[in-house]
């Protein structure tokens, strides 16, 4: 269970507008009250002889009135008793014993994909934890074909299970190379394909079958269009399962599922209906992140910063969309809006005098430097600290616990590596690519992300990962989750930036070191990305700081950075794909038969 929801009246208090700048009280939950900062406005700075770079960003596209008349209606009592009845036919299947291995592992996959697999998280490991002991003591896989093979071994890695690469070398000639009749295999290739995504960093077996399945997928889905087969094929082609957000997923393959040979009409209406209810939760939980929005004043009086707290709740949603979560949603959802206005602040608006206050503010996290800062950098360094002391406070009142240092640390981090690619840019600087990363990889703001994850989601917060949060450096998952997010953001954001003025980024530091074109500096970018999600697979799967439900949040995050890069920067520019995106996951129900 994660921390429980605000009470319901510090909610209703955020009904009126927010109180003139000359006294500006942020946010307004009882809770925090003790501790907040206010923030006064003593004087303007006048900004009128300095030049500033502009971002350009487009406005929010989701205003605040859109956002608070959306309302699902599947939360009523009716609705909910089909669903529940529903639920426990599904369960009632998966329990059943008498059917075979080939059938469990399939039905699984489809409730995954289908993405209600929380809901039987019990039953489907007792169903894997079962499989994997019959293979491990009868080494039942040797009479598998290709596509039962892949399958298992795909959905048992997911899982924590240890299963070797060297499954796959029955499927090998004596030259060592996969054997030529599995070419017309496409069932086969597909469920390789997809299983290699969770190789391990020089699991060579898993990289030669990736080449070999994709080789030949891209040949099949050249002269097939249209079946089922081959759509999964041309998708998976283009991202992974692996690296795939999973409720985007889930409603794609609602549709795709339909048209399979042979589905199972129940589970589908359960699937649907399951994903109607989430997402009105959904629902109630962006409109509390857009309330602290409005709140904040941001958007009137920050307005070269993006204004994002719509796709600032895509991003938490991503990380952790199930049920149980409704504390961390809208809390994550603030901080990425944070981020994302310091952001803009270094890498847009501020000056370097500015900023160097600014830095020396979070670094010493004191609320006294705040006369010293212009009016934009005191509303905020307000917010900011308001915010962290909010989440806090709450764990201490919930979980005893003192997380502050944590948090403000990770925001230290932040903003450090901020103001050195701020020296950069201003000096001219042009680093390694190395060196770039090795600041690049906090200045992305993924360490902020995860360390208030997981403190917003675990409970009971254990001592081993805060230990492991207050040491120097962070965890390697959040290590591969951050470095996937720079790459991937880096990819599809430089163009643009470097344009605007900015430091050079993986691509042209890449390029600047090495002489290479940019197309082979994309190529190198991309290699980074699979790389990194290979070393996330390996650390995620020996971890012993967190659970693996954290570590399944530190890869939603890669996962989500593959989703919003995955046509452009889907985070700046938020009328094409996202725009479709959050409709699907937000507004539009499932429809249902
Ligand atoms: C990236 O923007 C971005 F999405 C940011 C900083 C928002 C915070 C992150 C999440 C909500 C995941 P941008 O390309 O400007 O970032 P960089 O680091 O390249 O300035
Ligand atoms: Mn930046
Ligand atoms: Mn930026
Ligand atoms: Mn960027």
């Amino acid at each position: 269970m994660a921390l429980p929801l605000v009470s319901s009246s510090s909610i209703g208090s955020f009904t009126s507008m927010p109180p003139r700048n000359q006294d500006l009280l942020l946010g307004s939950s009882n809770c925090g009250r003790f501790n907040r900062v206010q923030c006064r406005v003593v004087n303007k700075v006048s900004d009128q002889t300095i030049t500033r770079r502009s971002g350009n960003y487009q406005p929010a596209l989701w205003d605040y009135n859109y956002i608070q008349s959306l309302r699902g209606d599947f939360l009523v009592e009716s609705y909910t008793q089909k669903v529940d009845k529903l639920k426990e036919d599904v369960r009632a299947m998966l329990v059943n014993k008498t059917m075979n291995r080939l059938d469990q592992l399939e039905l699984v996959d489809t409730i995954q994909r289908l993405g209600v697999d929380y809901v039987f998280e019990n039953e489907i490991r007792t169903i894997l934890g079962r499989i994997y002991n019959d293979k491990k003591h009868t080494n039942a896989s040797s009479n598998n074909d290709l596509y039962t093979e892949a399958l298992e071994f795909r959905l048992l890695r997911q899982h924590g299970f240890k299963v070797p690469q060297e499954v796959f070398n029955i499927f090998k000639d004596s030259q060592d190379n996969f054997e030529a009749c599995l070419c017309e295999d496409m069932k086969g290739l597909l469920s390789l394909y997809e299983a290699t995504f969770l190789g391990e960093e020089g699991e060579s077996i898993l990289e030669d079958a990736r080449d070999f399945a994709g080789k030949h997928l891209k040949q099949h889905v050249k002269y097939h269009n249209g079946d089922y087969v081959s759509t999964l094929a041309s998708h998976a082609l283009e991202l992974p399962l692996h690296w795939r957000m999973p409720r985007l997923e889930a409603r794609w393959y609602m549709d795709v599922y339909q048209t399979k040979q042979s589905t199972n009409p129940m589970l589908l209406e359960f699937a649907k209906m399951e994903y109607n209810n989430l997402q009105a939760i959904h629902q109630e939980d962006l409109k509390r992140a857009s309330e602290w929005s409005l709140q904040t004043g941001f958007k009137e009086k920050l307005p070269f910063a993006r204004d994002r707290i719509s796709e600032c709740f895509l991003w938490s949603l991503g990380i952790a969309m199930e049920p149980q979560y409704r504390y961390f949603r809208p809390e994550c959802s603030k901080l990425n809006q944070l981020i994302t206005t310091i952001d803009d602040i270094y890498d847009v608006y501020g000056t370097l005098d500015e900023l160097e206050l600014f830095t020396s503010a979070i670094e010493r996290w004191d609320i006294n430097m705040m006369d010293k800062l212009p009016y934009y950098m005191k509303l905020t360094f307000c917010a900011l600290v308001n915010f962290v002391n909010e989440a806090s406070y709450v764990a201490l009142r919930e979980q005893d616990v003192d997380i502050a240092y944590c948090l403000k640390k990770s925001w230290i981090d932040l903003c450090k590596a901020y103001f050195v690619e701020h020296k950069w840019y201003g000096s001219g600087y042009k680093p390694t690519l190395q060196e770039y990363l090795d600041n690049a990889w906090i200045s992305i703001g993924a360490n902020v992300i995860m360390v208030h994850t997981y403190f917003l989601t675990a409970n009971p917060i254990t001592d081993k990962a805060m230990e492991s949060l207050k040491q120097e450096g962070y965890p390697n998952i959040i290590k591969w989750s951050s470095v996937i997010l720079r790459l991937a953001d880096d990819l599809e954001t430089s163009p643009h930036e470097v344009k605007r003025g900015d430091v050079p980024k993986s691509v042209q530091c890449y390029m600047h070191e090495t002489g290479a074109s940019e197309e082979e500096s994309r190529a190198h970018t991309y290699h980074l990305i699979s790389e990194a999600w290979k070393k996330m697979n390996g650390d995620g799967a020996r971890d012993t700081s967190f659970s693996r439900d954290f570590v399944r949040m530190c890869m939603n995050l890669g996962r989500m950075a593959q989703c919003f890069y995955q046509h452009g920067d889907g985070f700046g520019i938020v009328d094409r794909e996202t725009k479709g995106r959050f409709l699907a996951l937000l507004v539009q129900p499932a429809s249902l038969p």
